[in-house]
């Protein structure tokens, strides 16, 4: 097989073209050689070259690619290559394919390249036009040029060994992902892209789940993927100690995985669960793992299909040694922060990942549904039409309220079908998987309140009763009053409303966190917690930023200065909000809840004391008292 290594202007193509070329012992050819002369003094003056000039030269490099082909002459190719239209004249009947390698980079790295390369006939002006020209091949090989030369050449052969794996006497992937469903599979095409080889596996279920990987690799024939059905090839297809991700449905199947993996390995290596797992049960696995000398992580990842593909935010807890024999690949496979940061960070021992990313759940639960309540009473007691609702969100949007779940919405309160909105033929019934229901019992278990994230967790329960809702309806006939009109509320209170009960809803998520790190002892570190979830998660929001910065201080978020500020300024429109929005016969669980626990945790007087005097009343359960040191206890015959 012949390669073609392509990018624009300042990528290395031809510093990696010839080394990839001496490495396989392949004949070099540098397009910027063939060049004719018109062309040269054209791009010396800084003028781009058109499609015309660029014609002669294709075909000249066609003709050597097909003489290479007649003389049986294997070779790299480097040449820019910017457009499907111009490949396609270079793949002109050639008959043995032509790898693509892709060298990636950003702009600045570029330029920079460019203004330190002395004699070189491109100018760097021209880079602009080049990235904008250029098309990037679906089925490249995609390299990043910052790492050294050699390394992308190594990646390059890597890949080469992936793609004919029979001529290989031993080790094929760096890593390895077991199962194929929506996650392993995007998470496999996100690191492949980036040049790894990852073995991939899927379980064999005869007549329902056969040739899984082998199927996925042959629909990506040119990403690095070696697929097995056999685990104890794909074990031991990996380098040591070998790096294995579980992307299979939580509970059982990965206890069944983890026995059946467990006797293949060798000590250090290491497993890895990616999919969302109860904390309690990697705090057990960890264990269990450990006894057999290997390293395991729970890895919590969030971003769904395509945060996986393109970047996702990842939690792993764990063994910090297991870690660090991964967090390089990781951190290429994480989403980046606005500073160009891995959004992925070493959480915390045992099971601190997948319980960070449960609470990252639970804090969706509540943000998904505050914004169904706000959206509920636009639309049904505002008379907002669902285009108008779409506007009011995108001013929102500019107002510091940006999130990836307010983008949704827009998006889905635009979606139309055959002539109406697609929203409106979706069965009003919520389902949910459990995560935002393990937070809430994890409040419970470590006494922490959790209010508006568990109210979020019942009203998906309650919604799902549709029947018995619809029934209850006819029954009292209760039915949405119109606001439009009465000074009680309008849009801009119900953005204030919302802006507090998000404020509301990520405290009582990181105090949660924060219990939980106070009695595991995980000495988890809120702000890099914030940060990582600023972007390729689910919950990635402008918030998220502000509270990479709050959550610095050990302050609880509703106590920093700048957060009493803001609430006080949002509170009446807050109140207004959720006692006008329940006088007009809306539910709103999450509103409500917030607020709720809003004034409870801003009440220094609570009437607890009388719940403390009927305890003892019924139960001698016996009460402290403010007249007496609060060590001791008392107990009064009532
Ligand atoms: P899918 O349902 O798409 O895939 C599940 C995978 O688990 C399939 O490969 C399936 O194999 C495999 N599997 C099952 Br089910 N039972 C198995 C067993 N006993 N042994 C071996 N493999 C088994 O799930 P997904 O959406 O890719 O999610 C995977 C994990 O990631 C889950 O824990 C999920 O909660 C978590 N997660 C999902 C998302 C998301 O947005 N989807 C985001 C973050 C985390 P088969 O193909 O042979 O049935």
């Amino acid at each position: 097989m012949s390669y073609m290594v392509m990018g624009v202007s300042g990528s290395g193509k031809s510093t990696v073209g010839k080394l990839l070329a001496q490495r396989l012992g392949l004949h070099f050819i540098d397009a910027d050689d063939h060049h004719l002369a018109p062309s040269v003094e054209k791009m010396s003056q800084g003028i781009p070259l058109t499609d015309e000039d660029r014609q002669a030269w294709l075909q000249k490099l066609n003709h050597l690619l097909l003489e290479a082909e007649r003389t049986n002459q294997e070779v790299v190719l480097a040449c820019s290559a910017l457009k499907e239209q111009y490949r396609q004249v270079l793949r002109q009947n050639l008959t043995l394919p032509l790898k693509i390698i892709y060298l990636h980079g950003e702009e600045r790295v570029l330029r920079h390249r460019m203004r330190s390369r002395q004699g070189h006939f491109m100018k760097d002006v021209l880079l602009a036009s080049q990235l904008a020209t250029l098309e990037i091949p679906a089925d490249a090989l995609r390299v990043d040029i910052t790492h050294p030369p050699e390394q992308i050449v190594e990646q390059i052969i890597q890949f080469t060994t992936a793609m004919h794996p029979s001529s290989t006497t031993g080790t094929t992937a760096s890593f390895g992902i077991i199962g194929l469903g929506v996650m392993g599979k995007s998470l496999a095409l996100n690191l492949a892209g980036k040049g790894i080889t990852v073995g991939v596996y899927n379980r064999t279920v005869p007549g329902v789940e056969e040739k899984v990987a082998e199927r996925f690799a042959e629909e990506h024939p040119q990403q690095p993927l070696v697929p097995f059905s056999d685990m104890d090839r794909f074990v031991q297809a990996l380098e040591k100690p070998r790096r294995i991700l579980l992307m299979v449905k939580a509970g059982k199947p990965v206890d069944l995985l983890l026995e059946q993996l467990h006797p293949l390995l060798e000590e250090g290596d290491l497993v890895m669960d990616g999919g969302n797992s109860h904390y309690l049960d990697t705090n057990r696995r960890t264990i269990e793992m450990h006894n057999h000398r290997l390293h395991f992580l729970g890895v919590g990842i969030s971003g769904g299909e395509e945060g996986a593909l393109k970047g996702p935010s990842l939690m792993p807890g764990g063994e910090r040694e297991g870690y660090q024999k991964v967090a390089d690949l990781l951190e290429k496979l994480a989403a980046r922060d606005q500073r160009g940061v891995p959004c992925c960070t070493y959480i915390g021992p045992q099971g601190a990942g997948h319980f960070v990313k449960m609470v990252h759940n639970g804090i969706e639960y509540a943000e998904m549904q505050a914004l169904a309540e706000a959206y509920q009473l636009l639309r049904f007691h505002l008379n907002f039409s669902p285009a108008a609702i779409a506007e009011e969100f995108t001013a929102w949007q500019s107002s510091g309220l940006n999130s990836y779940l307010l983008e949704i919405t827009i998006a889905i309160l635009q979606k139309q079908e055959d002539g109406g909105l697609l929203l409106d033929k979706i069965l009003d019934a919520a389902e949910q998987k459990g995560t935002g229901g393990w937070s809430t019992t994890a409040a419970l278990d470590l006494g922490a309140s959790l209010d508006p994230i568990a109210a979020a967790v019942m009203a998906r329960y309650l919604s799902a009763q549709k029947e018995q809702r619809v029934q209850a309806a006819a029954l009292y006939g209760i039915l949405p009053e119109q606001l439009v009109g009465v000074p009680l509320l309008h849009a801009q209170q119900l953005r204030q409303a919302y802006e507090a009960v998000r404020l509301i809803n990520h405290a009582v998520g990181f105090e949660l966190i924060r219990q939980a790190s106070r009695q595991y002892l995980w000495h988890l570190n809120l702000s890099e917690i914030a940060r990582i979830w600023t972007n390729g998660c689910i919950i990635r929001s402008e918030l998220m930023e502000e509270l990479t910065e709050l959550l610095q201080e050990e302050t609880p978020l509703l106590q920093h200065p700048r957060v009493v500020e803001r609430m006080s300024g949002l509170l009446l429109a807050f109140k207004e909000t959720v006692a006008a929005g329940l006088k007009a016969n809306a539910a709103q669980p999450v509103f409500s809840s917030a607020l709720n626990y809003f004034l409870g945790y801003t009440t220094a007087q609570s009437p607890a004391n009388l719940i403390q005097a009927q305890r003892d009343f019924f139960g001698a359960h016996t009460f402290r008292r403010v007249d007496q040191p609060l060590d001791q206890s008392f107990h009064v015959e009532w």
